[in-house]
């Protein structure tokens, strides 16, 4: 609590934490399974439960969402498997979607059946724990980490360890389950920062030191170290949005984990509470500056941060990894299969399994932008592999607009939505490729409401939900934003247009991508080559 904050300014949301921590619903679940939904405790329903990733939808009452941790976007066939039998059992209600941290969530999930799932999660390693409220969300890493040649750094293992400490290894630990608000981490594991560092609350991007520099040990004074510039503070809310500032700090490999607690003890313990909409880290940062913040960060790690090395390694175009392409491994491929907005049902989720265990070691990866990485596909069973039924829905060369799709869940699932999202933007990117030709993917993200899920700020077009006003009738609509680029020298999008009637949307996008990047109408084309 920071040393202004009184119990008596505190937020409703600090006030129900204080009553009972959020992971005390943990013991409760036989409980509320056998009381259900209707005769729950709200608090407990509404909101602690999200401790656990279980997640009231009031859209859908008594039909639940659960939110997974995928560390680094990482699970086996036979998780899919278990996560493909849970949503098998609610039929039409049952669907998941991969989420732009390189997640997935459940949906259908009724309570009685909590105790069982929660079973079959431990069984084979899978956790939801502290993926939702305030706590820190799912820890992206690379999503071609030890598969890429051209890596810097295999992110996987030290994901894993942050999520380990952070969650007591899948179990619940109390000592972060009450952060201010929601936090993000990212680990850049490669030079085309695919997992947007700039948008998250504490991120590490390559960077490397001259050994001989500040007494890092190295016989040779020439020798480069490798580790992590730091960066801080970046988040998205409905009343503001920043890109991370550099901590200038620099940190080893082996020091991540302790910086991540350090950062995280000094959030937890000064972030301000008093109001939700200014609680993330930066308005911290903002109070103190950054330099009283990297003392108090340095005072808990026990230890001196060495300044930032001079440049960061992040000199790439970021890449989408649809496609096929070799690993380093030789002989292997890894294959990224596109999954429209990232909505997957039991059959399809059976299927990825298999295709994975047929053709690669069983592992799937997911991405930030709602697609799926297949690794290890022997170069022998590549061509059988790409004629499988399964990639004729989920393409390893889709449409250039398409390709780069990203939506959040919108208003079919989501109660703060303005606008239905997922299925208005196939049907849009349809439309537009159906009179358009394009020269290279263009990528367009669409968010249901200024929480940003959808990261419209980082699209080169983002769609960001509104009401809106036309003869005399509110009608949804969208924000236009422009501008985004990720990957190297990334930088946020702005809007650039408000309150355009999503029924007036589709030519306004047209133009924009005929003046902005290089479309072409096809009747066009066709009479010049004519
Ligand atoms: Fe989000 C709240 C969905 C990524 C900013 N987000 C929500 C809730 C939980 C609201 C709710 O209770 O209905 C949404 C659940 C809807 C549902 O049923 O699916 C929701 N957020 C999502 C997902 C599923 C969007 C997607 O389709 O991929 C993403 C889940 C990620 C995960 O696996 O954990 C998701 N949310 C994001 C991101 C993007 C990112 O992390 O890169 C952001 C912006 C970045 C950031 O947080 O700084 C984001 N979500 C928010 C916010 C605004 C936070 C703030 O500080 O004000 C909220 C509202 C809140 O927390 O009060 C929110
Ligand atoms: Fe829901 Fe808004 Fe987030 Fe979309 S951006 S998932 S509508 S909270």
């Amino acid at each position: 609590m920071t040393e202004a904050t009184t119990t008596a300014s505190l937020n409703k949301f600090e006030k129900f934490k204080a009553q009972k921590d959020g992971l005390a619903v943990k013991g409760e679940i036989e409980k509320f399974a056998a009381l259900g939904w209707e005769a729950m405790d709200e608090t407990d329903r509404d909101h602690r439960l999200k401790w656990l990733g279980v997640f009231f939808r009031p859209v859908t009452p008594g039909k639940f969402m659960m939110r997974l941790r995928m560390p680094n976007g990482i699970l086996t066939g036979t998780q899919m498997r278990v996560l493909a039998q849970v949503v098998q059992r609610y039929g039409d209600d049952g669907s998941a979607d991969i989420t732009t941290r390189q997640n997935i969530q459940l949906r259908g999930i009724r309570i009685s059946d909590l105790p069982d799932i929660f079973d079959k999660f431990h069984a084979v390693g899978l956790t939801s724990i502290q993926s939702g409220m305030d706590n820190v969300r799912n820890i992206t890493g690379d999503p071609v980490a030890g598969l890429d040649a051209d890596e810097l750094y295999d992110t996987r293992e030290l994901v894993q360890q942050i999520q380990d400490m952070l969650t007591n290894k899948g179990e619940g630990n109390p000592e972060f389950s009450n952060l201010p608000r929601k936090f993000n981490i990212a680990i850049a594991g490669g030079r085309d920062n695919s997992v947007h560092a700039e948008i998250n609350d504490l991120a590490f991007v390559p960077a490397f030191k001259e050994a001989g520099e500040q007494n890092l040990p190295s016989a040779h004074s020439h020798q480069k170290i490798f580790g992590f510039n730091i960066l801080v503070g970046g988040f998205f809310s409905a009343k503001r949005c920043e890109a991370a500032i550099p901590l200038n700090a620099w940190v080893a490999p082996e020091d991540v984990v302790a910086v991540c607690r350090a950062v995280l003890e000094v959030f937890r313990d000064h972030g301000p509470r008093a109001n939700r909409q200014k609680s993330r880290l930066m308005w911290l940062i903002d109070e103190w500056g950054l330099e009283k913040f990297r003392v108090e960060v340095e005072k808990r790690l026990g230890k001196s941060l060495l300044p930032a090395a001079a440049k960061d390694e992040i000199d790439w175009e970021k890449r989408d990894h649809i496609g096929v392409y070799k690993q380093k491994q030789p002989g292997l491929n890894y294959v990224g299969l596109h999954i429209p907005v990232g909505r997957l049902y039991a059959e399809d989720m059976f299927e990825i399994a298999r295709l994975a265990e047929v053709y690669g070691s069983g592992e799937i990866r997911f991405t930030v932008e709602q697609n799926i990485v297949i690794p290890n596909v022997a170069e022998s069973r590549l061509a059988t592999f790409l004629t499988e039924p399964l990639l004729e829905r989920f393409s390893i060369s889709p449409g250039l607009l398409t390709r780069s799709l990203v939506s959040c869940t919108g208003a079919q699932f989501c109660n703060f939505a303005l606008i239905e999202t997922k299925n208005r933007a196939l049907a849009m990117i349809k439309a537009l490729e159906e009179d358009l030709i394009f020269t290279h993917p263009v990528r367009i993200h669409w968010t249901g409401c200024p929480n940003s899920c959808g990261q419209p700020q980082v699209a080169d077009i983002g769609l960001m939900g509104t009401k809106t006003r036309k003869n005399g009738k509110t009608l949804e609509g969208v924000d236009i934003y422009m501008g985004g680029k990720v990957g190297k020298d990334a930088h946020l999008g702005t809007c650039i247009i408000k309150g355009i009637p999503c029924e007036d949307l589709q030519p306004i996008l047209q133009d924009l991508l005929i003046k902005n990047f290089g479309a072409k109408l096809k009747q066009e084309a066709l009479l010049v080559s004519n």
